[in-house]
């Protein structure tokens, strides 16, 4: 088995150490970063959305994994920066207003890392002054909004409105989720698009960008 392979299978195991010791280990010898990214964080994690949809991973199966991609991802990424790979695509992502719940919305985030987006996560309670502020300095092309609350979710319609009056709604696609949520309140709110879960939210977030 090849390194890369090595290395796509320890993130699916969720392997962290592996995953670190395997990233820095490939680093060194003649393969790019990007093939790093590509062929061994990015295909594992695409993977693991493939058997989380398929049923036969879960969401702690699917948190260990995510954990061991960032490790690797963290000692690829001053490499990739080297290297000038561009990210997909720029996504500013927050739990709403009000709302503490976060498990779900890192989950989202780091799916949406291991699929190459550069991720701007601003926690939770983050209001829509922070998303418009966030999105202008960081010119992200896509916003991420997670309620876990039947009072938060509510919030999600006034980050929209902040991007409409700030001019940034043309520039930006939204994608909203969480367990309240569902694709009727995303269509209602002007959202464009709803992601059930973190493996559906970084297909959505795609196709909503136009990414193959
Ligand atoms: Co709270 N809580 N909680 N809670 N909590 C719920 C949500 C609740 C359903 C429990 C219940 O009563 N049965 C209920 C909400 C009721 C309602 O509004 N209908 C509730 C309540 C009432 C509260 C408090 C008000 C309780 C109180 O203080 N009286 C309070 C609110 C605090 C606040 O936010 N202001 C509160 C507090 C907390 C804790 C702090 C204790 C803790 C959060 C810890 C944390 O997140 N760091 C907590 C927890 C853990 C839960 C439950 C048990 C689990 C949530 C979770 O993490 N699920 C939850 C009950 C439940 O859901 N069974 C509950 C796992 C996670 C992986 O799933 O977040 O759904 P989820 O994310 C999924 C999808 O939804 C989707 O993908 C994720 C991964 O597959 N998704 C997106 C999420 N965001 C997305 C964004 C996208 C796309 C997809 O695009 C951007």
């Amino acid at each position: 088995m090849s390194d890369i392979s090595m290395l796509k299978e320890a993130v699916i195991k969720g392997n962290a150490p592996q995953t670190k010791e395997l990233t820095q280990k490939i680093l060194q010898t003649k393969v790019s970063p990007e093939t790093v990214l590509k062929e061994g964080l990015i295909a594992a994690m695409q993977e693991v959305g493939d058997r989380f949809e398929k049923g036969e991973f879960f969401v702690p199966e699917m948190l260990i994994s995510a954990r061991a991609m960032k490790e690797g991802m963290a000692i690829l990424k001053p490499a990739l920066l080297k290297q000038g790979v561009q990210a997909i695509g720029k996504v500013v992502i927050g739990t709403v207003k009000g709302d503490l719940h976060d498990i779900g919305k890192n989950l989202v985030a780091m799916m949406l890392e291991g699929a190459g987006f550069e991720v701007i996560d601003l926690g939770t309670d983050a209001s829509p002054e922070k998303f418009t502020q966030t999105v202008k300095e960081h010119g992200a092309n896509l916003v991420g909004l997670s309620a876990l609350l039947t009072t938060t979710m509510l919030n999600m319609k006034s980050i929209i409105a902040g991007l409409q009056s700030a001019g940034l709604r043309e520039k930006v696609k939204v994608i909203i989720g969480g367990a309240p949520v569902t694709e009727a309140y995303a269509r209602e709110i002007g959202a464009d698009g709803y992601g059930q879960d973190a493996s559906h939210a970084v297909r959505v977030a795609k196709q909503l960008l136009a990414i193959s």
